[in-house]
């Protein structure tokens, strides 16, 4: 019986996947791409909106892992389902806990592995991405929505406030009036606003969200990984540093990729007139 489900996952899995890797209970995780090298993973808590229960979140942290440390893989996308990227940490998981509990297990702060990752990560976001499903999108690098896609942050309609960075995360994205009315109100803002906003990158129809995020995952994985690793850096850098600090910080990442490879090949490549073939060292 065990055998079969596994059996009919591994089948469903191939019907749209080139390489399917390991079998989760909350997540869907393949390889995609011509040449495989965008790690994708799927949150498939359909019934619940994917809300975010620990051991989904669980999950990802361990394919992102697998994904970070696997040398083909240049870019990962996550995604949920059409109708939510998801709909933030599980309600029910939260409700009757104490504060001890949370403070002293520091409850849901695991969540901070999204932030480490070392490749850039696209969120494929359709339907809701509320609360902590908008906080997982602000965290990973780019953010790509279906035209129906709704983000938000509610909330202070449970009596909470944000947790995984969204009072922050927002205001560094759309500015702080627009964050605070969010924050306060707990209203969403539509996909085509975020856009707008900075928030969203690009949006596109329901059905295109993710083959495009892939698009994008695969032209992020052609670039040299090593050139790719260190511009995400620095972008991200730019939250925390002082203009002068953070200047500082690209020069020496610019000057270093000069020990590298790729740096010859890339610049020798486009003075041939020919195709760069990276090293990724
Ligand atoms: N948790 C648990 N279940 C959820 C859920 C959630 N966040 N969101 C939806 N569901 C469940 C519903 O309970 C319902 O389950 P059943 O009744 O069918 O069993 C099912 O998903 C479908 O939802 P609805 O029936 O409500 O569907 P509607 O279309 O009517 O409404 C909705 C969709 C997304 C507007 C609504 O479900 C909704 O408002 N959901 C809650 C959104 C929300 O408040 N999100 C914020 C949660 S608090 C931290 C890290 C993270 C966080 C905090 C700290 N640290 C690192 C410290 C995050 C906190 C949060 O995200």
């Amino acid at each position: 019986m065990l055998c079969q489900r596994l059996l009919t996952r591994v089948l469903q899995t191939r019907a749209f996947s080139t390489a399917p890797t390991l079998s989760y209970e909350y997540i869907i995780t393949e390889t995609k791409g011509e040449k495989n090298n965008v790690g994708f993973i799927k949150l498939n808590r359909f019934k619940a909106l994917n809300a975010l229960c620990s051991p989904l979140m669980t999950e990802v942290s361990e394919a992102l892992t697998g994904f970070e440390t696997d040398p083909k893989i240049g870019a990962v996308v996550i995604t949920g389902s059409d109708r939510a990227f998801a709909a933030g940490a599980d309600i029910g998981e939260m409700q009757n806990m104490e504060f001890p509990e949370v403070y002293t297990k520091q409850f849901l702060t695991k969540w901070s592995f999204l932030k480490q990752a070392r490749k850039p990560v696209i969120a494929a976001v359709n339907g809701f991405a509320l609360g902590g499903g908008c906080e997982v999108a602000m965290m990973c690098d780019i953010i790509y929505a279906g035209e129906k896609a709704f983000f938000g942050q509610p909330e202070i309609n449970l009596g909470v406030i944000p947790g995984a960075g969204g009072t922050q995360r927002l205001v560094r994205a759309i500015g702080k009036s627009k964050a605070m009315e969010m924050v306060l109100t707990g209203e969403k803002m539509s996909a085509q606003d975020a856009e707008k906003a900075g928030l969203v990158s690009k949006v596109f129809p329901v059905e295109e969200v993710v083959g495009e995020a892939i698009k994008l995952g695969e032209r992020i994985a052609g670039m040299s990984k090593v050139a790719a690793a260190m511009a995400k850096e620095c972008v991200n850098a730019a939250d925390n540093l002082s203009l002068d600090e953070g200047e500082r910080l690209e020069k020496r990442m610019f000057h270093s990729l000069f020990a590298c490879k790729d740096q010859k090949i890339g610049m020798t490549a486009f003075l041939e007139k020919k195709q760069p073939e990276w090293t990724d060292s």
